[in-house]
């Protein structure tokens, strides 16, 4: 930490929902945390976030909604920006890509790097709907996966088997836009040549970032430049997006992921418009090196490759700006065992926590601070959340600072007395020398974005303090010996001041209330002071007198924690009858007599070679004995079928899957978790029985 001048980001959020938790221990509370603490170490620091506005998460929710984009964004944007108010993360400005601002400074970079012939052009087939008259984006395409079957898989990824595809990978594809098979269309687009900065990147990184970034973003970057990096096109055929600054493209957007990083510079340049500040010394490389800002971007796991490969080469490449100095990311955060999930509404939105949280921010802070995703997925339980406030943050912090303060006001109606012996005291002295390596332990850790070590270090001095004032049991010598208690008290008293002043990266409400029940907050201390010295609350310094007892942190109760269990498995019940897809277009009976379903039974079942989710049948359809495929290999072994009466549609036309001709289909149950069972008669029946 030796730069005076940083510039701190974080991921900015799609505004195409709210927040979760997952989010603030991913991405924010991290950043939050850092910035403070470089804050009250005296740096200069400017903290950029805002809402990513662009990319196909925004137009999808628009078309599930029926709602325009830009509907979407406002409301997104605003909730977000105020939740991340009403919840203390502490930005300079939280911006937005749809500004004009972001897009100009977009269009400037993507026109520097053309100017510079950075981008090579090609021309490449591409999905199009001809209904709607448009390219169709990857998400945009669906059909059956080729790896394993899977009928609703995305043109950029088979979410059942998690194969990365290209849409033109995908078997029956349909447009999601009009249900119709796409044609393939010619178009241009402006690839970014990665491949060419590829030596740049291995010694920037590999060599100049080992053993300095964690290793769970050391290792995803090595294995893609292992791999070898391709151009990547830095062009879309969309109609949401900044508008690709070339008279030739008309209608191209520029890929999302080369503008949303763009929006920490644009976002600067509105703080700096709006503080009168200059942004260029946040951002450019200054005249000495040493006067450089130190660039640290927190995000998730699944934005490393964008932060740590694409941006930098994008920075690169244009030249004069500042490389990421560190970008640790983490992990995620799993909910009650499960991942989180907005479309199942498996969730815990931040919005919703302080309506039913009133007052108890740090109490989030405190326990996501504790559990957080630094170097593998770690899971937030409501019991955790419980057991974390009630044994720790009200029984060891709240505890201490409470036990001190009515000691206080019991005996000196909460004046602080005079030192005497008290620093020279043995005990005393013990108790300080700890704490004094807990800070340098807190410290070493917040410096070194290790989060969870860095406040179970602050934990560690209010422990110190309560051992202490158990030890010394003032309350026992107060009748022999006053002295001896003011001299405790005095001790105490600096303890609870320190605790005052080192909480604020982590529990910035706590701070101040500490502070205010010390009536420290005219003596302005600082990080410094607390580190350095061991009084800072002077003798007679008037502290908390009145009698209303104002406790840092209250018990939380079973029900509380019970409600929250309820609405989850309220909020899961209520997703998954959503999830209930709605029915499809009409036919007649007509339409249905032309289907021929007939009860077969299965006489042999085997694995398809090379593709782990299907299963080839040898059916007995009473008509014939023929072979049908069926992607079920994940739900049932070919033993357990053998036997089985199935129902089959026997007129569909035969098809090839993976090399096998399938003369027909094997009807299934998939319930709404996607899980299949068999549809098999209650008895044994003929084959060739008619299903009606
Ligand atoms: N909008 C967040 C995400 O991938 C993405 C981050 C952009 S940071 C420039 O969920
Ligand atoms: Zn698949």
């Amino acid at each position: 930490m030796n730069s005076k001048r940083y510039t701190i980001t974080s991921a900015l959020p799609y505004a195409n929902g709210p927040l979760h938790i997952g989010h603030i221990a991913g991405a924010y509370l991290p950043a939050d945390i850092y910035v403070r603490y470089l804050r009250m170490s005296g740096k200069e620091v400017v903290y950029i976030c805002g809402s990513d506005e662009h990319g196909a998460a925004i137009t999808l929710r628009a078309k599930k909604e029926g709602i325009t984009p830009n509907a979407i964004i406002d409301r997104y944007h605003e909730l977000n920006k105020e939740t991340f108010k009403q919840f203390g993360i502490d930005f300079d400005i939280y911006h937005r890509t749809s500004e004009p601002l972001h897009h100009q400074t977009a269009q400037e970079f993507f026109t520097t790097l053309y100017d510079k012939g950075e981008f090579s052009e090609r021309v490449s087939e591409q999905f199009y709907d001809e209904t709607f008259n448009q390219f169709l984006a990857d998400r945009y395409v669906k059909g059956t996966c080729p790896k394993c079957g899977y009928e609703n898989a995305y043109g950029d990824q088979c979410e059942n088997c998690g194969t990365s595809l290209s849409p033109t990978d995908l078997i029956d594809p349909k447009s999601t836009l009009s249900g119709n098979t796409p044609v393939l269309r010619e178009t241009k687009h402006w690839y970014l040549q990665l491949d060419k900065y590829q030596p740049w990147l291995e010694e920037w990184l590999l060599e100049g970032k080992k053993g300095k970034w964690k290793n769970n973003v050391y290792g995803q970057c090595s294995s893609w430049l292992k791999e070898g990096l391709q151009p990547r096109s830095m062009t879309r055929d969309l109609d949401w997006g900044v508008d690709v600054p070339l008279d030739e493209a008309e209608g191209k957007k520029l890929y999302v992921w080369l503008d949303a990083p763009i929006g920490y510079i644009s976002a600067t340049k509105q703080w700096a418009e709006d503080t009168g500040n200059d942004w260029t010394k946040y951002w450019l490389k200054q005249e000495n090196d040493e006067d450089d800002a130190t660039l640290i971007h927190f995000i998730g796991k699944d934005n490393i490759v964008f932060h740590c490969i694409i941006f930098p080469s994008i920075l690169h490449a244009h030249g004069g700006y500042i490389l990421p100095d560190n970008v640790p990311a983490n992990e995620f955060l799993n909910l009650e065992g499960d991942k989180m999930s907005t479309s199942r509404n498996h969730a815990v939105w931040l919005h919703e926590y302080l309506e039913d949280f009133p007052g108890k921010r740090d109490v989030l802070r405190y326990v996501l601070c504790a559990i957080m995703p630094e170097n593998k997925d770690a899971d937030f339980t409501w019991k955790d959340f419980q057991a974390r406030n009630n044994n720790e943050l009200v029984a060891i912090l709240g505890n201490f600072v409470n036990r001190v303060v009515v000691l206080n006001r019991k005996y000196f109606q909460g004046q602080n007395q005079a030192a005497g012996a008290a620093l020279s005291n043995p005990e005393a002295q013990e108790a300080l020398a700890q704490i004094n390596e807990h800070v340098a332990n807190m410290e070493k850790a917040l410096s070194q974005f290790r989060f969870r070590e860095a406040q179970a270090e602050y934990m560690n001095i209010a422990r110190v303090g309560n051992k202490y004032i158990t030890d010394q049991e003032p309350w026992k010598k107060w009748k022999e010996s006053p002295e001896a208690v003011a001299e405790i008290l005095f001790v105490c008293t600096q303890i609870v001041a320190k605790l005052g002043v080192f909480a604020k990266p982590f529990l910035p409400d706590t701070a101040d209330t500490i502070l205010d029940l010390l009536k420290a907050g005219d003596l302005g201390l600082t990080f410094e002071q607390a580190r350095a010295e061991h009084i800072l609350i002077p003798e007679g310094h008037q502290m908390y007198a009145e009698k209303e007892n104002r406790i840092l942190f209250e018990k939380i109760e079973d029900e509380v924690i019970q409600q929250q269990l309820d609405k989850l498995a309220n909020a899961k019940a209520a997703a998954d009858g959503a999830n209930v897809p709605a029915a499809k277009e009409e036919v007649t009976f007509d339409d249905f007599q032309t289907m021929d379903i007939r009860i077969g039974t299965i006489l042999e079942a085997e694995k398809v070679k090379k593709a782990k989710k299907l299963l080839q049948f040898k059916v007995d359809t009473g008509i014939d004995v023929r072979t049908i495929v069926s992607g079920v290999a994940e739900f049932f072994s070919p033993e357990e079928m053998v036997g089985k009466q199935v129902p089959v549609l026997v007129n569909l036309k035969p098809r090839k899957i993976r090399g096998v001709e399938s003369q027909g289909m094997i009807l299934f149950a998939e319930d709404l978790q996607g899980k299949l069972h068999i549809l098999d008669p209650k008895e044994s029946i003929d084959s060739g029985s008619s299903v009606n």
